[in-house]
């Protein structure tokens, strides 16, 4: 997986400092040193060291002669320098540049876990001059180094922190460089187009012909079109990133709470006979079947001279607004049939019909999504509409999948830039000034896969990663 692309992050703020006192942080020439697995107890615990020096401090406290063999590890007991204390066997390997993660010299200490173990090696890497890492900064210095690009890096930050098998999929696919390669891919076609520009600037100086202009639309079209597939997939990565929101709605009473708690598995709503009991919207997150939805409980609507009542009706409406799916309870019993219960005609509503146990006997429901609770009747038919109406929501195909809102934002603005450049070749405006407007497109694709010199990009980025990553 090693990229083509020459990184081009901001020089200034990689440039080391002439006095790298130790304490300042940021720098490359540092050896950075973090605990990458979670804190507390556990079988293992990883502490990572990563820096010119990696290697030198490593031995100071191994007894293995770590450089004998890269890349193999090494039973070895980590003794401390100062009084010669043995603290952990660990298993220890060191990764000579640049075949490791940050693309630098590594080790990594596979220590005993719990809390103190690891946080004694990491003392005594600190105190032979390591620094202690910044979140994210490993990661960085793998994309400094061309291990891997911006999209790369945030689909690895989506991995760790993903809360499902489809947004682990897709995260995992974009980090193989699924939309990477797409994007360098449109990319390429532009930069082609701008060179049949440039050959027209040099050898044409006069007005180009039509059969031209139209190959230049034809081109600029066709580049158009694919990132207006690559555009549509950014609700689906929403929807993977934050959880496909599933909103319960239905008037004050018709079980929403009820159905929520039994959804989420646990009793987190109050659930009274009282109409009006939900005030606040709450919040679960659940896994449906690989796909990650987060379930939202709203208080019911009705028409209310009630003022907190009212405030919460608001509120409701405003999680309906936000709503990707929406379930609208209507139960058998129902206190009124309003037009407060009309849904905006574009969502999608699953209807179910509640406290099924009190239908009368004889009376049919046919085909419809049944409910009671009290009878713990009618989950699974519940969850398989459900799973339904979340498949449609996002499809399995769209294997590449734009996830994050930087790069959602960074196809806005290039799909902006060659709409502007189709008009102006439309207009028979001059060459020289098309390919300029071409040129600034293809830039807006680089700085998506990472060829940017925005330094507030890269601190957003890598700053939103956890420590040892
Ligand atoms: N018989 C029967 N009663 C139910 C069922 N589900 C909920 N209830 C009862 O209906 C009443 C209202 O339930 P909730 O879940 O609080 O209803 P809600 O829609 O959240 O109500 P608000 O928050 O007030 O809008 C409670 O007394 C529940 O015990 C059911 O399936 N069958
Ligand atoms: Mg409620």
């Amino acid at each position: 997986m090693a990229p083509e692309h020459k990184n081009s992050p901001n020089d200034t703020a990689l440039e080391p400092a002439s006095d790298n006192s130790s304490g300042s942080s940021g720098y490359i020439e540092d050896t950075i040193v973090a605990l990458a697995t979670p804190p507390g107890r556990g079988g293992v615990a990883i502490v990572r060291l990563s820096g010119n020096r990696a290697l030198e401090l490593a031995q100071k406290i191994c007894a293995a002669k770590l450089a004998k063999q890269p890349r193999h590890s090494f039973l070895t007991r980590i003794i401390s320098p100062e009084d010669k204390e043995a603290i952990d066997q660990a298993l220890v390997t060191y990764f000579q540049q640049p075949a490791s993660f940050t693309g630098e010299d590594m080790v990594e200490f596979s220590t005993h876990g719990g809390v103190i173990t690891p946080s004694r090696v990491i003392r005594l890497l600190l105190k032979l001059g390591a620094r202690q890492a910044l979140p994210g900064e490993f990661t960085q210095r793998a994309f400094i180094n061309g291990k891997l690009d911006l999209a790369e890096a945030e689909a690895l930050n989506e991995i760790i922190s993903s809360l499902s098998r489809r947004s682990q999929q897709v995260a995992f696919q974009n980090l193989e460089g699924h939309l990477s390669r797409e994007i360098a891919s449109i990319r390429t076609n532009l930069l082609s187009l701008l060179a049949i520009l440039e050959h027209e600037l040099d050898f044409n100086e006069a007005e180009i012909d039509y059969l031209t202009r139209n190959e230049i639309s034809g081109q600029l079209k066709e580049i158009l079109e694919r990132l207006h597939r690559l555009q549509e997939t950014a609700p689906y990565g929403r929807m993977i990133r934050e959880g496909v929101r599933v909103v319960i709605t239905g008037e004050p009473n018709a079980g929403k709470s009820s159905i929520f708690n039994a959804l989420a598995g646990q009793e987190r709503a109050l659930v009274t006979q009282i109409p009006g009991t939900t005030r606040d919207s709450l919040e679960a997150w659940l896994d449906i079947s690989g796909f990650p939805v987060c379930l939202v409980d709203t208080a019911g609507l009705r028409s209310s001279e009630d003022a907190l009542e009212q405030l919460s009706i608001a509120k409701s409406r405003q999680q309906l607004e936000s709503a990707d799916l929406v379930l609208l309870l209507d139960p058998i019993d129902p206190v009124s049939k309003g037009s407060e219960l009309e849904i905006d005609t574009k969502k999608t509503v699953i209807y179910v019909k509640s406290k099924v146990d009190q239908l009368a006997t004889g009376d049919e429901l046919n085909g419809q999504v049944t409910t009671s609770v009290m009878r713990e009747d009618g989950l699974d038919g519940l969850t398989t509409a459900l799973q339904a109406a979340l498949q449609d929501l996002i499809p399995d195909q769209s294997s590449i999948v734009v996830t994050s809102a930087r790069q959602a934002e960074g196809l806005r603005k290039a799909v902006a830039q060659l709409e502007g450049v189709r008009q102006l070749v439309k207009s028979g405006q001059g060459m020289d000034i098309i390919s300029a407007e071409v040129r600034y497109a293809a830039e807006e694709l680089a700085a998506i896969i990472g060829e940017t010199s925005n330094e507030d990009v890269f601190e957003a980025i890598f700053r939103d990663f956890c420590v040892g990553k």
